[in-house]
Protein backbone atom coordinates (compact mmCIF):
# COMPACT_ATOMS: atom_id res chain seq x y z
CA UNK A 1 0.00 0.00 0.00
CA UNK A 2 1.29 3.38 -0.50
CA UNK A 3 1.81 5.91 2.22
CA UNK A 4 -0.62 8.84 1.98
CA UNK A 5 0.85 11.77 2.25
CA UNK A 6 -2.16 14.69 3.49
CA UNK A 7 -0.81 17.85 2.90
CA UNK A 8 -0.99 21.82 1.81
CA UNK A 9 2.40 22.44 0.58
CA UNK A 10 1.48 25.81 2.68
CA UNK A 11 2.88 24.56 5.52
CA UNK A 12 6.16 23.78 6.17
CA UNK A 13 6.54 20.92 7.90
CA UNK A 14 4.47 19.43 5.04
CA UNK A 15 7.05 20.14 2.91
CA UNK A 16 9.50 19.01 4.90
CA UNK A 17 8.14 15.32 5.13
CA UNK A 18 7.48 15.85 1.00
CA UNK A 19 11.03 16.40 0.77
CA UNK A 20 11.81 13.99 2.85
CA UNK A 21 10.24 11.72 0.83
CA UNK A 22 11.23 12.63 -2.26
CA UNK A 23 14.89 12.65 -1.58
CA UNK A 24 14.96 9.62 -0.33
CA UNK A 25 12.93 7.90 -3.14
CA UNK A 26 9.87 7.30 -1.02
CA UNK A 27 6.78 6.14 -2.73
CA UNK A 28 3.76 8.29 -1.99
CA UNK A 29 0.46 9.92 -2.77
CA UNK A 30 -0.20 13.44 -1.91
CA UNK A 31 -3.39 14.41 -1.14
CA UNK A 32 -4.25 17.71 -0.99
CA UNK A 33 -6.24 19.18 1.85
CA UNK A 34 -6.95 22.63 1.52
CA UNK A 35 -6.01 24.59 4.57
CA UNK A 36 -7.72 28.16 2.96
CA UNK A 37 -10.86 26.03 1.92
CA UNK A 38 -10.85 24.60 5.62
CA UNK A 39 -10.67 21.19 4.46
CA UNK A 40 -8.40 19.92 7.35
CA UNK A 41 -11.38 21.15 9.74
CA UNK A 42 -14.24 18.76 8.12
CA UNK A 43 -15.30 15.76 9.37
CA UNK A 44 -13.76 13.42 6.49
CA UNK A 45 -10.28 14.76 7.71
CA UNK A 46 -10.76 15.40 11.38
CA UNK A 47 -9.15 12.07 11.95
CA UNK A 48 -6.28 12.48 9.43
CA UNK A 49 -5.90 15.65 11.23
CA UNK A 50 -4.84 13.92 14.62
CA UNK A 51 -3.18 11.53 12.28
CA UNK A 52 -0.73 14.39 11.04
CA UNK A 53 -0.51 16.64 14.44
CA UNK A 54 0.41 13.00 16.10
CA UNK A 55 3.32 12.36 12.91
CA UNK A 56 4.49 16.00 12.97
CA UNK A 57 4.56 16.01 16.57
CA UNK A 58 6.64 12.62 16.38
CA UNK A 59 8.97 14.50 14.11
CA UNK A 60 9.06 17.20 16.36
CA UNK A 61 9.70 15.34 19.17
CA UNK A 62 12.59 13.31 17.48
CA UNK A 63 14.15 16.25 16.56
CA UNK A 64 13.83 17.62 20.42
CA UNK A 65 14.64 14.70 21.67
CA UNK A 66 17.69 13.57 20.04
CA UNK A 67 19.42 17.31 19.14
CA UNK A 68 18.29 19.28 22.12
CA UNK A 69 16.96 16.85 24.49
CA UNK A 70 14.39 19.47 25.69
CA UNK A 71 11.11 17.81 25.75
CA UNK A 72 9.63 19.06 28.73
CA UNK A 73 6.24 20.95 27.36
CA UNK A 74 6.33 20.52 24.25
CA UNK A 75 3.57 18.01 24.19
CA UNK A 76 0.39 20.52 24.84
CA UNK A 77 2.17 23.38 23.22
CA UNK A 78 2.95 21.23 19.48
CA UNK A 79 -1.01 20.32 19.90
CA UNK A 80 -2.16 23.91 20.76
CA UNK A 81 0.07 25.24 18.24
CA UNK A 82 -1.38 22.77 15.75
CA UNK A 83 -4.91 23.14 16.27
CA UNK A 84 -4.34 27.57 16.51
CA UNK A 85 -2.11 28.68 13.56
CA UNK A 86 -4.16 27.34 10.64
CA UNK A 87 -7.51 28.60 12.15
CA UNK A 88 -6.26 32.22 13.16
CA UNK A 89 -4.63 32.98 10.66
CA UNK A 90 -7.29 33.89 7.99
CA UNK A 91 -9.39 35.33 10.88
CA UNK A 92 -7.41 37.30 13.20
CA UNK A 93 -6.91 41.35 13.29
CA UNK A 94 -3.35 42.58 12.83
CA UNK A 95 -1.80 43.11 15.97
CA UNK A 96 1.76 44.84 15.97
CA UNK A 97 2.62 43.77 19.38
CA UNK A 98 2.77 39.91 18.48
CA UNK A 99 4.68 40.42 15.59
CA UNK A 100 7.04 42.67 17.76
CA UNK A 101 7.46 39.81 20.10
CA UNK A 102 7.20 37.41 17.16
CA UNK A 103 10.43 39.09 16.17
CA UNK A 104 12.02 38.76 19.27
CA UNK A 105 11.62 34.70 19.77
CA UNK A 106 12.60 34.29 16.27
CA UNK A 107 15.85 36.35 16.46
CA UNK A 108 15.98 34.24 19.88
CA UNK A 109 15.37 30.82 18.04
CA UNK A 110 18.21 31.91 15.57
CA UNK A 111 20.50 33.11 17.86
CA UNK A 112 20.23 29.76 19.62
CA UNK A 113 20.83 27.27 16.28
CA UNK A 114 24.00 29.82 15.55
CA UNK A 115 25.41 29.76 19.27
CA UNK A 116 24.38 26.20 19.98
CA UNK A 117 24.50 23.87 16.89
CA UNK A 118 26.44 25.90 14.28
CA UNK A 119 29.42 27.45 16.43
CA UNK A 120 32.20 25.79 14.84
CA UNK A 121 30.74 26.57 11.43
CA UNK A 122 29.52 22.86 10.72
CA UNK A 123 27.32 22.46 7.79
CA UNK A 124 24.45 21.00 9.41
CA UNK A 125 23.52 20.60 12.90
CA UNK A 126 24.65 17.83 13.87
CA UNK A 127 28.11 18.74 12.50
CA UNK A 128 27.80 15.70 9.99
CA UNK A 129 28.50 16.21 6.08
CA UNK A 130 25.16 15.35 5.66
CA UNK A 131 21.79 16.69 6.60
CA UNK A 132 19.24 14.87 8.91
CA UNK A 133 15.97 15.32 9.97
CA UNK A 134 16.38 17.99 12.02
CA UNK A 135 17.66 20.29 9.61
CA UNK A 136 15.07 19.97 6.92
CA UNK A 137 12.05 20.41 9.56
CA UNK A 138 13.46 23.67 10.90
CA UNK A 139 15.01 24.85 7.78
CA UNK A 140 11.44 24.29 6.09
CA UNK A 141 9.94 26.41 9.21
CA UNK A 142 12.14 29.07 8.32
CA UNK A 143 11.83 29.05 5.23
CA UNK A 144 8.43 30.27 6.01
CA UNK A 145 9.53 34.34 6.58
CA UNK A 146 10.16 33.94 2.25
CA UNK A 147 6.27 34.88 2.34
CA UNK A 148 6.63 38.40 3.51
CA UNK A 149 8.98 39.23 0.83
CA UNK A 150 12.39 39.64 0.58
CA UNK A 151 13.08 43.09 2.28
CA UNK A 152 12.04 41.16 5.52
CA UNK A 153 13.31 37.98 4.97
CA UNK A 154 16.87 39.70 4.73
CA UNK A 155 15.59 42.15 7.84
CA UNK A 156 14.77 38.99 9.95
CA UNK A 157 17.56 36.55 8.79
CA UNK A 158 20.54 39.12 7.72
CA UNK A 159 22.25 38.94 11.15
CA UNK A 160 22.52 35.15 11.33
CA UNK A 161 25.17 34.09 8.47
CA UNK A 162 25.81 30.97 9.95
CA UNK A 163 21.84 30.10 9.86
CA UNK A 164 22.28 31.37 5.71
CA UNK A 165 24.75 28.94 4.69
CA UNK A 166 22.88 26.15 6.73
CA UNK A 167 19.60 26.68 4.91
CA UNK A 168 21.81 26.86 1.89
CA UNK A 169 23.80 23.73 2.38
CA UNK A 170 20.22 21.79 3.53
CA UNK A 171 18.90 22.96 0.25
CA UNK A 172 21.48 21.82 -1.82
CA UNK A 173 21.71 18.82 -0.54
CA UNK A 174 17.80 18.03 -1.15
CA UNK A 175 17.47 19.99 -4.49
CA UNK A 176 15.81 19.98 -6.96
CA UNK A 177 13.16 18.65 -4.33
CA UNK A 178 13.84 21.87 -1.68
CA UNK A 179 13.02 24.61 -5.00
CA UNK A 180 10.53 22.52 -6.31
CA UNK A 181 8.48 22.20 -3.12
CA UNK A 182 9.30 26.43 -2.10
CA UNK A 183 8.36 27.69 -5.58
CA UNK A 184 5.59 29.27 -4.94
CA UNK A 185 6.81 30.87 -1.10
CA UNK A 186 9.07 33.64 -2.70
CA UNK A 187 6.14 35.28 -5.19
CA UNK A 188 3.39 34.29 -3.53
CA UNK A 189 2.03 32.03 -6.30
CA UNK A 190 1.89 28.43 -7.61
CA UNK A 191 1.73 25.11 -4.96
CA UNK A 192 -0.24 25.10 -2.01
CA UNK A 193 0.20 29.32 -1.11
CA UNK A 194 -2.00 30.63 -3.21
CA UNK A 195 -4.35 31.22 -0.55
CA UNK A 196 -1.85 34.07 0.66
CA UNK A 197 -2.08 35.68 -2.88
CA UNK A 198 -4.98 38.37 -1.53
CA UNK A 199 -3.40 39.02 1.87
CA UNK A 200 -1.40 42.30 1.96
CA UNK A 201 2.62 42.14 2.87
CA UNK A 202 1.75 43.26 6.17
CA UNK A 203 -0.67 41.04 7.01
CA UNK A 204 1.38 38.10 5.60
CA UNK A 205 4.49 39.48 8.11
CA UNK A 206 2.06 39.17 11.13
CA UNK A 207 0.35 35.58 10.24
CA UNK A 208 4.36 34.57 9.71
CA UNK A 209 5.58 36.20 12.49
CA UNK A 210 2.67 34.93 14.88
CA UNK A 211 3.61 31.66 13.77
CA UNK A 212 7.05 31.54 14.94
CA UNK A 213 5.44 33.08 18.15
CA UNK A 214 3.37 30.11 18.56
CA UNK A 215 5.85 27.76 18.07
CA UNK A 216 9.22 28.70 18.44
CA UNK A 217 8.09 29.84 21.88
CA UNK A 218 9.13 26.14 22.88
CA UNK A 219 12.51 26.29 20.89
CA UNK A 220 12.98 29.72 22.89
CA UNK A 221 11.30 28.14 26.22
CA UNK A 222 13.86 24.92 26.60
CA UNK A 223 17.04 26.06 25.53
CA UNK A 224 19.82 23.91 26.73
CA UNK A 225 20.63 25.36 29.66
CA UNK A 226 17.48 25.43 31.39
CA UNK A 227 17.31 21.73 31.55
CA UNK A 228 20.61 20.55 31.44
CA UNK A 229 21.14 17.29 32.15
CA UNK A 230 21.54 16.65 35.99
CA UNK A 231 24.59 14.40 37.25
CA UNK A 232 24.59 13.41 41.12
CA UNK A 233 27.76 12.10 41.82
CA UNK A 234 30.30 12.10 44.40
CA UNK A 235 33.32 11.51 42.67
CA UNK A 236 34.70 8.77 45.32
CA UNK A 237 32.59 6.64 43.23
CA UNK A 238 33.56 4.73 40.40
CA UNK A 239 30.63 3.99 38.55
CA UNK A 240 30.20 8.24 38.80
CA UNK A 241 33.78 8.85 37.62
CA UNK A 242 32.84 6.52 34.16
CA UNK A 243 29.80 8.97 33.78
CA UNK A 244 31.57 12.31 34.43
CA UNK A 245 34.60 11.21 32.00
CA UNK A 246 32.20 10.08 29.44
CA UNK A 247 30.32 13.33 29.71
CA UNK A 248 33.33 15.53 29.76
CA UNK A 249 34.89 13.49 26.82
CA UNK A 250 31.94 13.77 24.74
CA UNK A 251 31.15 17.37 25.36
CA UNK A 252 28.10 17.12 27.27
CA UNK A 253 26.76 19.61 29.14
CA UNK A 254 25.87 18.75 32.51
CA UNK A 255 25.36 19.74 35.86
CA UNK A 256 27.02 17.58 38.35
CA UNK A 257 25.53 17.63 41.77
CA UNK A 258 27.38 16.76 44.77
CA UNK A 259 25.37 14.24 46.78
CA UNK A 260 28.09 13.50 49.68
CA UNK A 261 28.01 9.53 50.69
CA UNK A 262 30.88 10.09 53.40
CA UNK A 263 27.86 12.52 55.04
CA UNK A 264 25.41 10.02 53.67
CA UNK A 265 23.35 12.24 52.01
CA UNK A 266 22.28 9.69 49.23
CA UNK A 267 20.33 8.01 52.40
CA UNK A 268 17.97 11.29 52.22
CA UNK A 269 14.17 11.15 51.29
CA UNK A 270 15.47 13.60 48.65
CA UNK A 271 17.29 11.48 47.01
CA UNK A 272 15.24 8.58 47.03
CA UNK A 273 13.32 10.94 45.34
CA UNK A 274 15.95 10.89 42.32
CA UNK A 275 16.84 7.34 42.86
CA UNK A 276 15.08 4.92 45.02
CA UNK A 277 18.23 2.68 45.16
CA UNK A 278 20.16 5.57 47.23
CA UNK A 279 23.10 4.85 45.21
CA UNK A 280 25.37 6.76 43.04
CA UNK A 281 25.44 7.87 40.32
CA UNK A 282 21.96 8.98 39.13
CA UNK A 283 20.71 11.16 36.31
CA UNK A 284 17.58 13.71 35.60
CA UNK A 285 17.38 15.00 31.92
CA UNK A 286 14.22 16.84 31.66
CA UNK A 287 11.44 14.65 33.47
CA UNK A 288 13.60 11.65 32.96
CA UNK A 289 15.16 9.74 36.26
CA UNK A 290 17.89 7.20 35.13
CA UNK A 291 19.88 5.06 37.38
CA UNK A 292 22.42 2.92 37.04
CA UNK A 293 25.56 3.91 35.69
CA UNK A 294 25.58 0.88 32.65
CA UNK A 295 22.14 2.05 31.92
CA UNK A 296 23.20 5.76 31.86
CA UNK A 297 25.82 5.56 29.61
CA UNK A 298 23.97 3.79 27.58
CA UNK A 299 20.90 6.48 27.40
CA UNK A 300 23.63 9.37 27.44
CA UNK A 301 25.44 7.74 23.99
CA UNK A 302 22.13 6.82 22.64
CA UNK A 303 20.46 10.47 23.22
CA UNK A 304 23.45 13.16 23.04
CA UNK A 305 24.46 14.93 20.31
CA UNK A 306 28.03 14.25 18.69
CA UNK A 307 29.19 10.61 20.68
CA UNK A 308 31.10 9.30 18.81
CA UNK A 309 30.00 5.81 17.57
CA UNK A 310 33.03 3.79 18.91
CA UNK A 311 31.06 4.38 22.47
CA UNK A 312 28.24 2.69 22.02
CA UNK A 313 28.05 1.39 18.30
CA UNK A 314 24.82 1.68 16.04
CA UNK A 315 25.91 -1.97 14.82
CA UNK A 316 23.67 -4.14 16.83
CA UNK A 317 26.35 -7.28 16.71
CA UNK A 318 29.23 -4.79 18.23
CA UNK A 319 26.47 -3.15 20.74
CA UNK A 320 24.90 -6.58 22.67
CA UNK A 321 28.85 -7.46 22.86
CA UNK A 322 29.23 -4.57 24.78
CA UNK A 323 26.21 -5.49 26.76
CA UNK A 324 27.61 -8.56 27.16
CA UNK A 325 30.76 -7.31 28.90
CA UNK A 326 28.45 -4.93 30.70
CA UNK A 327 26.28 -7.88 32.47
CA UNK A 328 29.28 -9.62 33.29
CA UNK A 329 31.36 -6.57 34.41
CA UNK A 330 27.96 -6.35 37.62
CA UNK A 331 28.87 -9.73 38.65
CA UNK A 332 32.30 -10.36 38.28
CA UNK A 333 34.99 -7.34 38.68
CA UNK A 334 33.28 -4.78 40.04
CA UNK A 335 32.98 -7.20 43.84
CA UNK A 336 37.14 -7.69 43.55
CA UNK A 337 38.13 -4.06 43.88
CA UNK A 338 35.17 -2.61 45.95
CA UNK A 339 35.35 -5.48 48.35
CA UNK A 340 39.38 -5.45 48.87
CA UNK A 341 39.37 -1.69 49.42
CA UNK A 342 36.50 -1.88 51.66
CA UNK A 343 38.04 -4.60 54.11
CA UNK A 344 41.94 -3.16 53.91
CA UNK A 345 42.69 0.68 53.67
CA UNK A 346 39.13 2.17 54.07
CA UNK A 347 38.12 -0.09 57.22
CA UNK A 348 40.35 1.26 59.90
CA UNK A 349 39.38 5.13 59.02
CA UNK A 350 35.78 4.22 58.69
CA UNK A 351 36.01 2.49 62.34
CA UNK A 352 35.82 -0.94 60.92
CA UNK A 353 37.87 -3.80 61.73
CA UNK A 354 40.00 -5.01 58.78
CA UNK A 355 38.17 -8.35 57.38
CA UNK A 356 40.97 -10.32 56.25
CA UNK A 357 38.91 -13.09 54.85
CA UNK A 358 36.49 -10.71 52.68
CA UNK A 359 39.81 -8.65 51.18
CA UNK A 360 41.04 -12.50 50.13
CA UNK A 361 37.93 -13.17 48.54
CA UNK A 362 37.76 -10.16 46.91
CA UNK A 363 41.37 -11.00 45.66
CA UNK A 364 39.82 -14.15 44.32
CA UNK A 365 37.36 -12.02 42.37
CA UNK A 366 39.89 -9.62 41.18
CA UNK A 367 42.50 -12.28 39.59
CA UNK A 368 40.19 -14.41 38.12
CA UNK A 369 38.54 -11.04 36.37
CA UNK A 370 41.57 -9.63 35.03
CA UNK A 371 42.46 -13.06 33.48
CA UNK A 372 39.36 -13.22 32.01
CA UNK A 373 39.61 -9.97 30.68
CA UNK A 374 42.84 -11.19 29.14
CA UNK A 375 42.03 -14.09 27.96
CA UNK A 376 38.75 -13.28 26.34
CA UNK A 377 38.77 -9.99 25.32
CA UNK A 378 41.91 -8.45 25.10
CA UNK A 379 43.85 -11.60 23.45
CA UNK A 380 44.07 -10.32 19.95
CA UNK A 381 45.64 -6.80 19.23
CA UNK A 382 43.08 -4.99 19.67
CA UNK A 383 43.52 -1.78 22.34
CA UNK A 384 40.39 -2.28 23.74
CA UNK A 385 38.00 -4.84 24.63
CA UNK A 386 35.81 -5.05 21.39
CA UNK A 387 39.40 -5.43 19.52
CA UNK A 388 38.94 -1.74 18.04
CA UNK A 389 41.23 0.80 18.16
CA UNK A 390 38.87 3.13 20.20
CA UNK A 391 36.90 2.65 23.88
CA UNK A 392 33.96 1.71 24.26
CA UNK A 393 31.52 2.52 27.24
CA UNK A 394 32.61 -0.69 28.71
CA UNK A 395 35.92 0.08 28.46
CA UNK A 396 35.53 3.35 30.48
CA UNK A 397 33.26 1.47 33.26
CA UNK A 398 35.46 -1.66 33.42
CA UNK A 399 39.17 0.67 34.05
CA UNK A 400 37.26 3.32 36.21
CA UNK A 401 36.59 0.27 38.53
CA UNK A 402 40.47 -1.08 38.58
CA UNK A 403 41.25 2.48 39.42
CA UNK A 404 39.90 2.08 43.15
CA UNK A 405 42.62 -0.07 43.63
CA UNK A 406 44.95 3.16 43.57
CA UNK A 407 43.81 3.67 47.52
CA UNK A 408 45.92 0.57 48.45
CA UNK A 409 48.80 2.46 47.49
CA UNK A 410 51.77 1.66 44.89
CA UNK A 411 53.37 -1.34 46.43
CA UNK A 412 49.71 -3.29 46.69
CA UNK A 413 48.44 -2.05 43.85
CA UNK A 414 51.27 -3.24 41.71
CA UNK A 415 51.30 -6.94 43.34
CA UNK A 416 47.23 -7.46 42.35
CA UNK A 417 47.96 -5.91 38.42
CA UNK A 418 51.31 -6.93 38.22
CA UNK A 419 50.79 -10.22 36.70
CA UNK A 420 48.02 -8.62 34.14
CA UNK A 421 50.73 -6.81 31.66
CA UNK A 422 47.84 -6.71 29.03
CA UNK A 423 45.04 -5.19 31.70
CA UNK A 424 47.24 -2.70 32.52
CA UNK A 425 48.24 -1.11 28.82
CA UNK A 426 44.89 -1.24 28.49
CA UNK A 427 44.21 0.45 31.36
CA UNK A 428 46.57 3.24 29.96
CA UNK A 429 44.81 3.17 26.52
CA UNK A 430 42.07 4.29 28.24
CA UNK A 431 43.20 6.97 30.44
CA UNK A 432 45.18 8.44 27.24
CA UNK A 433 41.74 7.86 25.17
CA UNK A 434 40.54 10.14 27.43
CA UNK A 435 42.47 11.81 29.12
CA UNK A 436 42.72 15.05 30.24
CA UNK A 437 39.55 14.23 31.52
CA UNK A 438 40.57 10.76 32.99
CA UNK A 439 43.22 12.05 35.03
CA UNK A 440 41.09 15.04 36.21
CA UNK A 441 37.97 13.02 37.55
CA UNK A 442 40.53 10.64 38.80
CA UNK A 443 42.41 13.68 41.02
CA UNK A 444 40.36 13.04 44.05
CA UNK A 445 41.34 9.46 44.39
CA UNK A 446 44.95 10.31 44.35
CA UNK A 447 44.71 12.95 47.49
CA UNK A 448 42.73 9.97 49.49
CA UNK A 449 45.22 7.61 48.36
CA UNK A 450 48.12 10.03 49.79
CA UNK A 451 46.01 10.78 53.15
CA UNK A 452 45.97 7.17 53.19
CA UNK A 453 49.18 6.31 52.85
CA UNK A 454 49.62 8.78 55.56
CA UNK A 455 51.01 6.75 59.03
CA UNK A 456 48.54 9.06 60.81
CA UNK A 457 45.84 8.04 59.09
CA UNK A 458 46.98 4.15 58.73
CA UNK A 459 47.21 4.55 62.64
CA UNK A 460 43.54 5.32 62.73
CA UNK A 461 41.76 2.79 64.47
CA UNK A 462 38.27 2.30 65.64
CA UNK A 463 38.58 4.58 68.61
CA UNK A 464 37.74 7.36 66.40
CA UNK A 465 40.91 8.53 64.19
CA UNK A 466 40.40 9.08 60.96
CA UNK A 467 37.38 11.20 61.44
CA UNK A 468 39.18 13.77 58.72
CA UNK A 469 39.09 10.55 56.02
CA UNK A 470 35.54 10.03 57.14
CA UNK A 471 34.55 12.86 55.24
CA UNK A 472 35.87 12.07 52.17
CA UNK A 473 35.39 8.40 52.00
CA UNK A 474 32.70 6.08 53.05
CA UNK A 475 31.67 2.74 53.26
CA UNK A 476 30.62 1.61 50.43
CA UNK A 477 32.22 3.07 47.67
N1 LIG B 1 25.44 -0.84 40.00
C1 LIG B 1 25.47 0.52 40.41
C2 LIG B 1 26.38 0.64 41.61
C3 LIG B 1 26.12 1.88 42.35
C4 LIG B 1 26.89 1.93 43.64
O1 LIG B 1 27.19 0.90 44.26
N2 LIG B 1 27.20 3.14 44.07
C5 LIG B 1 27.89 3.33 45.32
C6 LIG B 1 29.06 4.26 45.11
S1 LIG B 1 30.26 3.48 44.13
C7 LIG B 1 26.96 3.95 46.32
O2 LIG B 1 26.11 4.74 45.98
N3 LIG B 1 27.11 3.58 47.57
C8 LIG B 1 26.32 4.09 48.63
C9 LIG B 1 25.48 3.03 49.27
O3 LIG B 1 25.29 1.95 48.70
O4 LIG B 1 24.95 3.32 50.36
C10 LIG B 1 25.96 1.41 39.26
O5 LIG B 1 26.75 0.96 38.44
O6 LIG B 1 25.52 2.56 39.18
Amino acid sequence: MKLKVYADRLSQPVRAVIIFCEVNGIDYEEIKVDLANREHLTPEFAPMLFLSILLLHFLELLIIVRYTRCWIGITPTYVVVQNSILAPVFRRPLNPEAVAEGEKILSAALSKIESFWLDDNRPFLLGENQPSIADLSLVCDIMQVKLVGETDWNRLLGPYKKVQQWIENTRNATNPHFDELHKGLANNEGGGVFAFKNLRNEELHYYIILWFTQKKSHVYATCPSQFALKLYADRMSQPVRAVIIFCKKNGIDFEEIRVDIAKRQHLTPEYAEINPMKQLPAIVDGRFKLFESHAILVYLASSFPGVADHWYPADVFKRSKIHSVLDWHHSNLRRGPTTIVRNTVLAPVLGRPLNPEAAAEGEKFLSASLSKIESVWLKGNGRFLLGGNQPSIADLSLVCDIMQLELLGETERNRLLGPYKEVQQWIDNTRNATNPHFDEVHKILMKAKEKLQNPRMKGANNEGGGSDMKRTLHSRI
